[in-house]
């Protein structure tokens, strides 16, 4: 699919202030900092769409953004960061693993893995969370303009076995916010997936 119009709709913090109109919708989740935001903005060919930030905990509200008058990509809080507050952390943890296992117009959800990193706890929450759930499920192993040769292929082995172990066949796209790697095959999983 190729991205024509994008525009900031909405940003929700309670479940009462999510969109009613049933548009389909693809989800960013990850941990803080992970880049969702900048893989959103590079997916939209709009770099001051979405707020990112070099801190952690930048996105604090669900935020929906219209796609060519027919989806959301839905920005999502990052899950995970140690400084914000622990009640904070605790409701976004249980509005996200809501919003995943229940939301009804969710249509992909793209999780986003720092390809730095083997799979952290909170990205096996998520994982576990997808397993077995019927919404198409995709990895984006983001910031792999970081790593060059042989640790790419490294840490994409790491990423396969983590999924290996548990039973799932998961998509992954290898994606760089900064060199634009990625951003076709993914935008070919949303058109599939998703409009
Ligand atoms: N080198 C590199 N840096 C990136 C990439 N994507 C994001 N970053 C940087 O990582 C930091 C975090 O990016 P964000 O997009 O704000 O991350 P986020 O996941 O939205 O973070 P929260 O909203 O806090 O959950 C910023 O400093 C970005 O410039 C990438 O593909 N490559
Ligand atoms: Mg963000």
């Amino acid at each position: 699919m190729r991205v024509k119009q994008a525009e900031f709709i909405t940003g929700a913090t309670r479940w009462e202030e999510l969109p009613v109109d049933g548009l389909p919708e693809v989800a960013f989740v990850g941990r803080s900092n992970v880049g969702k935001s900048s893989l959103l903005n590079e997916l939209t060919n709009k770099s001051g769409l979405a707020r990112t930030s070099g801190t952690p905990g930048k996105t604090q509200q669900f935020n929906y953004f219209l796609i060519n008058r027919e989806l959301y990509f839905v920005d999502l809080p990052g899950y995970g960061y140690a400084k914000v507050s622990r009640e904070q952390r605790e409701y976004w943890g249980r509005f996200i693993g809501q919003f995943l296992t229940e939301r009804v117009p969710l249509r992909l959800v793209i999780h986003l893995i720092d390809s730095r990193h083997p799979p952290q706890s909170k990205d096996e929450d998520i994982m576990e969370a997808m397993r077995g759930n019927p919404v198409p499920y995709v990895i984006a192993h983001t910031k792999i303009d970081k790593l060059s040769g042989n640790k790419r292929v490294k840490s994409l082995r790491t990423l396969e076995k983590a999924l290996r172990q548990r039973a799932m066949d998961v998509p992954i796209v290898q994606t760089s916010a900064e060199t634009g790697e990625g951003k076709k095959e993914l935008l070919q999983w949303v058109g599939m997936l998703a409009s």
